[in-house]
């Protein structure tokens, strides 16, 4: 196969509700798509940066930059036709994972267009549908809270994250605890919100029975985590900490994460996020596929990776509607909680054109050859 370039398009999509976390609040995505274009056929990939730095030190400006300025051109230095080479031409460059995944995806997606397997097949997956988890951010009451909880629940997702910060922490899980029952697959995330001191806060927690708590302390804070552990029932569940297989293999084995949340943007694509659930597996470690309010297009491949056995708890994995009213993609539907694994060629699913055209805001072609 040969890379003939990539397209470097961004798409505005406004979501259905704001989506608050302890970094902020979103009302809309501003998402970036690359298309690899090769002689064999053309891939998608998504970039899950954010406009700004709050969640990872990613941003989606610096993303495109990157892209263009070194990543693409080094790509076609070596003449990568394929996506296992992708990481292995990139290496020199530290970090920015999220736009090497991207890359890499997206080649991904190519190659398995042309050779006629899907993702699921590739990555390894074992089963033919996903159990729906939704991520509920933080609200300004808790009514508004049951009310959110409340619909998800009758929409049939298995499992609730609730998004916390000091100050809407215990009292929204006791509510809804009391609310729904106890027999509610429930977790939090505080997406790096507290310090060790919280300890003993946190660990009141544990009369609530959650699946994990979801990165309470600094992404740095490898120690602090396995500080935390020991004081915390509720098990740990690194997320933004976890950046590569090699920090999952250390966090694994200081004891500061019993579950991982595996995203694949955050780790530089599927390939390396497939070795963090082997890793995983081989220590008995249950995992489970995060979210990036992904379109369609990085939503079909998380369908896919949630599909392989280790991952034995839902997932960040929601249907479209659950962000937007109009997706890029035939929008992902929940059927009893769950959603279809995609079984066509690459990611066996593509963008609507019209959609497309429409949402798209700018595009930009960056020749790999
Ligand atoms: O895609 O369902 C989703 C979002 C899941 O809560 C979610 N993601 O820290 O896990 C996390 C957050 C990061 C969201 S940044 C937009
Ligand atoms: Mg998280």
């Amino acid at each position: 196969m040969k890379i003939e370039g990539f397209e470097l398009r961004r798409v505005a999509m406004p979501l259905v509700s704001p989506f608050r976390t302890s970094f902020g609040t979103q009302t809309a995505r501003d998402i970036l798509l690359v298309k690899a274009v090769a002689d064999a056929a053309s891939g998608w990939g998504e970039c899950v940066t954010l406009p700004d730095p709050i969640y990872s030190p990613e941003y989606t400006e610096g993303a495109v930059d990157v892209m263009k300025r070194f990543l693409i051109p080094a790509l076609a230095a070596a003449g990568v036709s394929d996506a296992p080479s992708v990481a292995e031409a990139l290496k020199k460059f530290k970090s920015h994972r999220m736009a090497k995944g991207a890359l890499e995806m997206a080649v991904l997606d190519a190659e398995l267009r042309a050779e006629g397997r899907s993702f699921a097949r590739e990555l390894g997956s074992v089963h033919d549908r996903v159990p729906c988890g939704v991520s509920v951010g933080i609200m300004d009451s808790i009514p508004q809270l049951l009310d959110a909880v409340g619909g998800y629940l009758d929409a049939g997702y298995v499992r609730i994250k609730l998004k916390i910060e000091p100050g809407w922490d215990i009292e929204p899980v006791r509510a809804v605890r009391e609310r729904f029952g106890d027999d509610v697959l429930l977790q939090v995330d505080a997406n790096t919100a507290y310090t060790l001191g919280d300890a003993r806060h946190l660990a009141k927690l544990d009369a609530f029975d959650l699946l994990l708590i979801e990165q309470p302390l600094e992404e740095e804070d490898l120690i602090g985590h396995a500080d935390l552990a020991k004081v915390v029932k509720t098990p740990i569940c690194l997320d933004e900490t976890i950046t590569s297989a090699q920090t999952a293999a250390a966090a694994i084995r200081l004891g500061a994460t019993q579950v991982i949340n595996i995203k694949p943007g955050r780790v530089g694509g599927y390939l390396e996020a497939r070795r963090i659930h082997d890793l995983a597996a081989a220590h008995g470690v249950p995992v489970w596929c995060g979210g990036m309010v992904e379109s369609g297009i990085g939503r079909a491949a998380n369908v896919a990776l949630a599909s392989l056995p280790g991952f034995t708890l839902p997932g960040d994995v929601s249907a479209s509607d659950r962000f937007y009213a109009t997706d890029v993609t035939p929008p992902f539907v929940m059927h009893d909680g769950h959603l279809g694994v995609p079984q066509g060629p690459g990611l066996g699913v593509e963008p609507i054109p019209e959609i497309l055209d429409e949402i798209t805001t700018s595009v930009e072609w960056v020749p790999a050859a």
